[in-house]
């Protein structure tokens, strides 16, 4: 209880009998309480409280990070590479609204804070960054790398994608020309065929196969040897595919996927050949686009082999607005009912979601993070009842990155009056999502060092499930 002083980077301890610490360990007993429901003999709802009893345990030792980006040379890739650069180097440059410094606004890990408590004092609210609530890698000692179907260096690139103003591109230009993506896997069924003009930096074949994966695995392990890194988190940041088909016996189970793989068959993604190498490898994967990477085999796989998954498809403006807006009317008691959201953006994303099949896969992700709060209402809508909900996007080369996001909400209030509510969202498409892809690698690494166990119980610790659904507070799906 408080015993051990905290290690410098360590900013308070704990001091309760619930929680013991060693130079290498947290530990806690934490009591998680739920409501179990059940129906009695007349048919009404009987509610008992539970109470469980969890041990914790969380590695106190903060390990040397690396990160891979599968699509590392796009608007993403490259920003947020740039943006930790600027961080780690405490940059600061001319706008013409004038100086600049580098910031990680936009990261609830880095950005925002979290009470503590109550000074014993004087009575005031103590908050920490959210930083210090448990020991976290800082984004600025990440190593960056990754692999991109364009072998542009990542100078090249960042002017490619017209994110970042000249005078901090200037200042980062000479660190970010030394940075090249590894040739990566190919399939153009896959994404827009407006995409094959950057296609030169690839892996050789068309269809997946285990050489891929063998590939990908093998430059996982030499990226983190030649930077003497503990640990590796991948994450696609790749354009979006098109979604997969799910056929029996071919990704169906994690046995099939992998024979799918060895045979060849045209239905498994690139995405998924990350995915399945990273979970071989125990690498966490996180897919930061809406396809379905994450096919049942995929999922069961990592499940056997105790790997860490995430997805899909970043949070980042638009749908992040929808979220809580949905959530907050319709706690409100306020009846949605439609919801129209159009965006026009002219990135390379753009580009390549003007192609059908493609833009099919973000219709879905965008679409459907307001269904678990419809189906929670029960009182303003019936069983099988969901507001309208339209999403549209437009590919405009003019805008860029600045993507422009119209939203209009259109509810029924009181005795059957109407509200209607008009977003008009200006942003800045790859500075928010630079933001998110940092917090999912810290927390993604944190959850690594964290295990559990029934209290008192002699199983032995075991990590979390497979599938990290903490990380869903930055994913749509
Ligand atoms: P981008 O088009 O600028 O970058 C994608 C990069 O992936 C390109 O450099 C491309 O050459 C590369 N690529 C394509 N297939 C690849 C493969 N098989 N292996 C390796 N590299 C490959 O796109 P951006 O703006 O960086 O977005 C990336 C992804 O993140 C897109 O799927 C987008 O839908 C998704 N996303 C973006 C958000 C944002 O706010 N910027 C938010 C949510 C999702
Ligand atoms: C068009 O909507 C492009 C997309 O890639 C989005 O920019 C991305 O999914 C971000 O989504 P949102 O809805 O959170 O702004």
């Amino acid at each position: 209880s408080g015993a051990n002083p905290a290690p410098a980077q360590e900013l308070f301890t704990v001091n309760s009998p619930n929680v013991e610490y060693t130079d290498d360990l947290i530990k806690s007993k934490y009591t998680y309480r739920t409501t179990a429901v059940s129906k009695n003999a007349s048919g009404k709802y009987v509610a008992s409280p539970k109470e469980t009893i969890y041990d914790f345990k969380v590695d106190r030792k903060i390990p040397k990070v690396g990160v891979m980006l599968v699509g590392w040379g796009g608007n993403n890739g490259t920003t947020v590479t740039a943006g930790i650069m600027a961080n780690r180097r405490n940059l600061v440059w001319e706008t013409k609204t004038g100086k600049r410094g580098a910031n990680y606004y936009g990261s609830v890990i880095m950005g925002s804070t979290t009470k503590l408590g109550t000074d014993s004092e004087t009575g005031k609210e103590i908050n920490i960054p959210f930083h210090d609530l448990l020991p976290m890698v800082h984004p600025n000692d990440l190593t960056i790398g990754g692999w991109d179907i364009s072998g542009m260096n990542l100078a090249d690139a960042m002017d490619r994608a017209q994110v970042l103003e000249p005078s901090l591109k200037a200042l980062v230009r000479k660190e970010m020309a030394t940075m090249k993506p590894l040739p990566s896997i190919y399939y153009p069924d896959f994404i827009a065929a407006n995409q094959e003009e950057r296609a030169d930096n690839l892996i050789p074949g068309i269809k997946a196969s285990m050489a891929h994966v063998e590939q990908i695995r093998k430059d996982i392990q030499d990226f983190k040897a030649a930077n003497g890194l503990d640990k590796i988190i991948v994450q696609w940041t790749a354009n979006t595919e098109r979604y997969a088909d799910i056929i029996e016996g071919v990704n169906d189970t994690a046995d099939n996927l992998l024979k799918s793989i060895e045979a060849g068959h045209e239905e498994v993604s690139p995405s998924t050949v990350f995915a399945v190498a990273c979970i071989l490898e125990k690498v966490p994967f996180i897919n930061g686009s809406p396809q379905n990477t994450f096919v049942p085999g995929a999922i069961e796989l990592a499940e056997k082999h105790s790997a860490f998954i995430g997805g899909d498809d970043f949070k980042s403006g638009q749908t992040k607005m929808k979220s809580a807006l949905v959530d907050f009317l319709i706690s409100a008691g306020i009846k949605l009912t439609s919801i129209a959201s159009y965006n026009h953006l002219g990135n390379n994303d753009g580009m390549n979601l003007s192609s059908q099949k493609q833009f099919r896969s973000k219709e879905i992700s965008k679409s459907n993070v307001v269904d678990d709060m419809v189906a929670a209402n029960t009182v303003l809508y019936k069983e099988g009842e969901h507001p309208d909900h339209t999403v549209v996007i437009k590919y405009m080369p003019a805008v860029g990155d600045d993507k422009r996001a119209l939203d209009e909400y259109y509810a029924e209030i009181f005795l059957g009056g109407h509200q209607t509510i008009s977003i008009f969202n200006v942003c800045e498409d790859s500075l928010l999502a630079s933001p998110l892809i940092i917090d999912l690698v810290l927390v993604a690494e944190m959850m690594t060092r964290i295990q559990w166990k029934s209290h008192g119980a002699e199983t032995k610790y075991a990590g979390f499930h497979s599938v990290l659904s903490v990380l869903s507070y930055m994913l749509k799906v």
